[in-house]
């Protein structure tokens, strides 16, 4: 039985949570084999060049829940609807989030072999500390160290406020890595420093199940902090050079 409270103030004091083989095995299997359906080998890049080339940052965008877009499938969201609805997400979240708490949508990433990853990033800006979005991140492969295509954080960083401007791919000094394995569950707070790292060998897919507290809006991801950047994803412009 998990303790969701103790659970909860953990991820308060670190600003994520990592939940090893929270998942079902087979659910997992399922999932990446849809996942791999869906992207093929070699899937072409969907964000806009100048979003690539500046904010260091290579991942291919599919949202599997979303019954208006054009490459909806029944099928392949199946699985996702099952995990959106596992009853310790919920009561996970909730015990993060509180009463009220909403999803904002599901989103895969896929990565390819030799791309660069993520560089430092804020999912939204940290100017309130009351608005902000939760990643629900799921992996459903094994990563090894040779691979590539670790997720780093800097523990307490929800608390820091803008992550400074500087080189955007770094290494920071109270960096920690986090090591994805297949039916792990990372809880990360949108405004928490964090990157990923270059894909040597092989592909990644993270799935992203992203909530927020009540009242929050719901176009909170619309615009995310890099350092080198604010970046809007709506209009694909650049809103602030730093
Ligand atoms: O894929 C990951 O491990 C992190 C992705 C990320 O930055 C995000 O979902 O906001
Ligand atoms: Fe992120």
């Amino acid at each position: 039985m998990m303790n969701y409270q103790q659970l909860a103030e953990k991820f308060w004091q670190n600003g994520f949570l990592v939940c090893a083989d929270f998942f079902d095995e087979n659910l997992m299997a399922r999932l990446d084999r849809n996942i791999q359906q869906y992207f093929g080998d070699d899937p072409g890049f969907r964000h806009e060049k100048e979003f690539l080339e500046k904010s260091k940052t290579e991942v291919i965008p599919w949202f599997p829940q979303n019954s208006e877009l054009e490459d909806f499938s029944t099928s392949l969201a199946r699985p996702f609807d099952q995990l959106e609805s596992d009853a310790r997400l919920q009561q996970l979240t909730q015990a993060l989030l509180g009463e009220g708490w909403g999803s904002l949508y599901s989103m895969v990433m896929f990565s390819k072999r030799g791309s660069s990853g993520q560089a430092w990033h804020q999912d939204c800006p940290p100017e309130n500390p009351a608005r902000f979005n939760l990643n629900r991140l799921i992996y459903t492969r094994d990563l090894n160290d040779h691979a590539g295509g670790q997720t780093l954080v800097v523990p307490g960083s929800h608390r820091m406020g803008v992550l400074p401007t500087g080189n955007p791919t770094e290494d920071l000094d109270e960096q920690v890595i986090l090591r994805p394995r297949r039916g792990m569950l990372i809880l990360l707070h949108g405004h928490t420093w964090h990157r990923v790292l270059p894909m040597s060998t092989g592909v990644r897919y993270s799935t992203n199940f992203r909530a927020c507290p009540e009242g929050t809006p719901a176009n909170i991801t619309d615009i995310s902090v890099y350092r080198n950047m604010r970046y809007q994803f709506s209009t694909s412009s650049v809103i602030e050079e730093r």
